[in-house]
This record gives structure tokens, C-alpha cells and sequence, in this order.
């Protein structure tokens, strides 16, 4: 195996034995072949899209094989050999219906022809040198291209959230296809690809945009809210991920069952939207981020379901009581599947909570959160005026992951370090680094406004682009906004790659740079948007206070 995707890659380098999240050296290889599945169907689609020829649609299975891959996603080896088969049988019936069409199937890369008689030869390509990262020889090469990859593997899942919710966009879905092919492409230059990343990051904008119509469509405008951190004396359901509509149909189906529902890791900004507020068993948030999860887990004594990633690999039996829907999977939790109208049923998860304990408190009292685009729009006038008076002197977007390496204490002890006439513009699980700080207010503005999951980093985009305006100025740059963003795994890479298409420049990213960039794409990155790492707390904060 070899993957670098994530940033907790072994020696900020990659693993290569088993993976510092857990997954182990066959679930790597099935996770790159199905990438390589993809990349061939994608190919297909092309020729197919060139030839004029309608063949039957990818757009679902793309999106959800990409999010299949995202770290801590899905660590089950027998759903992604399901998966890959599920591939092959798409591809096929793409080759059929192009055969059938008098197009010439020829040239096409071993991603589009591979083939395996027995579930043997399927595992022995999965490992096989042509399927993984290091297929690519030239480091640079393949530095842009997995950057991409892992750009469009955020995307993706963005996209399915959107698309849970009956959104979908058909340029979205058919730049998926075009960047998987262009990774095949050896006729490509280093500079082509540099245009696809940031091309990359203009689709990343438009899917953050989509999610956000989709959610806001569908649950209402975040607003501002004191999410209880506290627990009830009730048996309860601890929520996971990212996915609002699974979120709901679990709400829905709890309802006058006696069982509680809380939110964990990056559902916590469920609690700021105003559909869920009238579901009197929605109780609030339980515990931290994502790598917390294997003690908080083992305190909040009922089941849990993971929506989407992160999934840390349980502990004991913690297994036993797991539950994934989605992309999400572990081998021995129990897996749930929407029916073909998008219902999932959820008695089982149900029935299982009633025969458990309640949580055991951890924490009380309350955190604020609910600073999305409309929410801080509404306050506008407020803002605009702290920062004429100069009340607020800098906003800090300290957006994207947390992790479980110590290193992450900078963004603890930056948030504190900070001076108090400053303001943090958090979303993501970055925020669990701070947004229990006693950081107090600003002429009754919270010094951490939390706009909400990583996806709505967008949110903050859209604030600092309505500033701009405001405040009558030619660049976004001009702002009083710094960006120190903490990342983790592929959802932070599109965001990423989305403030560079909206033209952020010096981004701070930590708490090390990707293992995926080469030297001399690093450099790139350098010379063109002023990106760069973080140093130590105070030399950082004088940096960007000066
Ligand atoms: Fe290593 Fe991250 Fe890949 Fe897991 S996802 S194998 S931790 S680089
Ligand atoms: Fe967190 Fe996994 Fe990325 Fe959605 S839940 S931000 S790390």
C-alpha cells in the first residue's frame, strides 16, 4: 500500500504498512483500484460524450466511489470489493451500448479493460504496480494529479450531500469525469494540470455553493443558537458526519419513541438549523471532534450512527453498537441502505437505543453557533460597525479539520493568543480546538463565530466576499482577514483549492504541509498564492497582527 492523502500521513510522508487512521494494507489497495475503476468508466463517459452516444448515467457511482475513499469514510473491505464489481458491470454496460453505437473501443487505458474472472484476481489488481499513487513516476506529476484526485474526492461528497437532497448539477458531475480522465492522460503537461486544479477549485466553489442551496433549501438559514452540550436522562442516539437528510429521517423516526437524538463531530451544526429545533428529542451536542470518539463513544453508552466519515476503528465492542449509512462503512457495524425513494429505515438503530443507558455526562452548559452567510448578513450593520470604529481589528478564518496529533494544541493556544479585538471565522471540526474558550464578545458579537461543517466554509467565502463590497474594495485581499486553516483529510483539500480560485492569498495551512506536494508544486503554491505553514504561536500572531 501507499497513501498520502490524509494529513496525518506516516512521516508526513505516506504509509505503506497500515495506515496511522487504521486502514489496513487491502482496504488501501481496494480503495485505489476502485479510484482506477473509476478513472477507466470516466474515460468511457468521455469517448462516449465525444461520439455523441447516450449511455447509461455514472453521475451517483462516481460521486459516491470518490467519497467511498475519503479517509476515515469507510474501512469495509467487502463493500468496496462490492463496489468495484458494481463498477466493472457499469463499465461494461458503457462498452456494450458504445460497441452497439459502431465507437471504436480502441486505445483505451488498462483502467477501462481491466478485467477479473475471480474475487483472487480482483485482489491481486488491487495491489498490482499500475493501480496505486506511486504508478505515476514523476513526482511532480503525480503530485498534481492526486491533488486533484483529492481535490475531486471533496467535491464528490458535497456533491452526494446535495444530491440526498434531490440537487444535483450536471456540470459538477461531468468535471468529476473530466478531471478522473485527465489523470490517465500522459499526454498532459505539468502546466495543464496546474490549470485542472484550479479548475478543480472553481467546480469546488460552485459545489459548496449547491450544498448550501440545498441544505438552506431544505432546512432553513442557520441561525444563531445555544446548542446544549449537556445529556438528559433518556436512552439516545449519537449522530455522526455530515448528512443533513439522513439526519432528519432519523429525527422523524425517533419521534414519541422515548429515544433522545445528539449530534457528535461535524453534526454539531444540525442544532443551527431551524427544521430540527421542533423535534422536542433533539437534544444537543455530545462530546467533541471526530478523534475524541472512541472515549466518548464508550460514555454516551447508547448506539451511534455514522453518516459519513470520520470513523475511527472502534474499541472493545464499541463495534456492536455502530451503525453506517451512506459511503460510510466498517466491517461487523451494521450497514443501512435507502430504499429507491431515498428511505432509510432506522427501527433497528432505534430498538437497540431503547435497550441501552443513557449518556453519561461528559460536559455541560452551552456553546453559540449559527454564524452562516444570512445569519451574519442580519448582523451586518453591526459587524460593519466594529469594524469602522475599530472594535474588531482582523477577523481570523481558522476553518477545516481537527486531528488527533499534538501538534494541534497551536490552534488552542493561537485562539487564546490572540488579541481580544479579534474575531474567529470557524466551520469545519477545526473549531473544537477552541469554541469551548472562555474568548468572550465583542459589543455582544462571539469571538468565534462558527458558520458550521466544513462545507460551509463556503459561508465564509460568501461573508468575506459581501465585506468586500461593503467595504468598497477591488480585492478580497484588501480585507482585514487572515487564514489560518487547519486541514485533515480531502474535504479540506477542495476547500482549499476553492479560496484559491476565489483568489484568498496568503493562506496559513497546518499543522504540517500536504505529504502529497512535491517541492516543486509546493513551490508553485508558494510563488503564486503566498501559501505557507505555521510557525510557532506568538511568531504567528505578530505575523499576522503586523
Ligand atoms: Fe495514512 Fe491518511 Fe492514507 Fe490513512 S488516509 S493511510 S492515515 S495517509
Ligand atoms: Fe472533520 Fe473528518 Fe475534516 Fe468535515 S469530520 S471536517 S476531519
Amino acid at each position: 500500500m501507499f497513501c498520502y492523502q490524509c494529513q496525518e500521513a506516516a512521516k508526513n510522508e505516506g504509509c505503506t504498512v497500515r495506515g496511522v487512521c487504521g486502514k489496513n494494507e487491502a482496504v488501501s489497495n481496494l480503495q485505489d483500484l476502485l479510484i482506477y475503476t473509476l478513472k477507466g468508466i470516466s474515460q468511457l463517459v468521455l469517448k462516449a460524450e465525444e461520439a455523441g452516444v447516450s449511455v447509461p448515467s455514472t453521475d451517483h457511482f462516481i460521486m459516491n466511489g470518490l467519497f467511498v475513499t475519503i479517509t476515515n469514510a469507510n474501512f469495509d473491505d467487502a463493500a468496496i470489493v462490492q463496489t468495484i464489481k458494481d463498477g466493472l458491470e457499469l463499465r461494461d454496460s458503457i462498452k456494450d451500448t458504445l460497441t452497439e453505437n459502431g465507437v471504436s473501443l480502441d486505445g483505451l487505458h488498462d483502467a477501462a479493460q481491466w478485467t477479473c474472472a475471480t474475487e483472487a484476481e480482483l485482489l491481486a489488481k488491487a495491489d498490482a504496480p499500475e493501480v496505486g499513487v506511486l504508478a505515476t513516476e514523476n513526482e511532480d506529476v503525480r503530485s498534481l494529479r492526486e491533488l486533484i484526485i483529492y481535490g475531486v474526492k471533496g467535491m464528490a461528497a458535497y456533491a452526494e450531500h446535495a444530491y440526498n437532497l434531490g440537487k444535483t448539477s450536471d456540470e459538477v458531475n461531468k468535471f468529476m469525469v473530466k478531471a478522473l480522465a485527465a489523470t490517465l492522460d500522459n499526454t498532459l503537461s505539468a502546466d495543464d494540470l496546474v490549470a485542472l486544479t484550479l479548475e478543480t477549485g472553481k467546480f469546488g466553489v460552485d459545489t459548496m455553493a449547491m450544498l448550501d442551496a440545498a441544505n438552506t433549501g431544505a432546512y432553513g438559514n442557520p441561525e444563531i443558537t445555544e446548542v446544549n452540550i449537556g445529556v438528559r436522562n433518556n436512552p439516545a442516539i449519537l449522530v455522526s458526519g455530515h448528512d443533513l437528510k439522513d439526519f432528519e429521517q432519523l429525527l422523524e423516526q425517533t419521534k414519541g419513541t422515548g429515544v433522545d437524538v445528539y449530534t457528535h463531530g461535524e453534526m454539531l451544526p444540525a442544532n443551527y438549523y431551524p427544521a430540527f429545533k421542533k423535534y422536542d428529542n433533539f437534544v444537543g451536542n455530545y462530546g467533541n471532534s471526530w478523534w475524541k470518539q472512541n472515549e466518548e463513544f464508550e460514555t454516551f453508552n447508547g448506539p451511534v450512527l455514522f453518516t459519513t466519515n470520520c470513523i475511527v476503528p472502534p474499541k472493545g465492542d464499541q463495534g456492536s453498537r455502530i451503525y453506517t449509512t451512506g459511503a460510510s462503512g466498517y466491517p461487523g457495524c451494521t450497514h443501512i441502505v435507502a430504499d429507491e425513494n431515498g428511505v432509510k429505515d432506522f427501527s433497528a438503530i432505534i430498538e437497540h437505543a431503547k435497550k441501552l443507558n443513557p449518556p453519561t455526562e461528559i460536559e455541560n452548559g452551552t456553546i453559540v453557533g449559527g454564524f452562516a452567510h444570512a445569519q451574519v448578513f442580519a448582523l451586518a450593520d453591526k459587524v460593519v460597525d466594529a469594524v469602522k470604529t475599530g472594535a474588531i481589528k482582523k477577523f481570523f478564518v481558522m476553518a477545516g479539520c481537527d486531528g488527533r496529533m499534538k501538534s494541534r494544541d497551536y490552534y488552542t493556544e493561537f485562539a487564546e493568543a490572540l488579541p481580544k479585538d479579534t474575531v474567529i471565522l470557524t466551520a469545519g471540526c477545526a473549531k473544537y480546538r477552541y469554541n469551548k474558550l472562555p474568548l468572550g464578545d465583542i459589543g455582544g458579537i462571539p469571538r468565534v463565530l462558527d458558520a458550521g461543517q466544513c462545507n460551509d466554509s463556503y459561508s465564509l467565502a460568501v461573508i468575506a466576499l459581501k465585506l468586500k463590497e461593503v467595504f468598497e474594495l477591488n480585492d478580497i485581499n484588501e480585507l482585514p482577514i487572515a487564514y489560518n486553516i487547519a486541514w485533515y483529510e480531502q474535504k479540506a483539500v477542495i476547500v482549499l483549492l476553492a479560496l484559491l480560485y476565489l483568489g484568498v492569498k496568503n493562506i496559513h495551512l497546518g499543522p504540517t504541509l500536504p505529504a502529497f506536494l512535491s517541492p516543486n508544486v509546493a513551490k508553485v503554491l508558494v510563488e503564486t498564492f503566498g501559501i505557507a505553514g505555521i510557525g510557532t504561536v506568538d511568531e504567528d500572531v505578530e505575523l499576522f497582527m503586523a
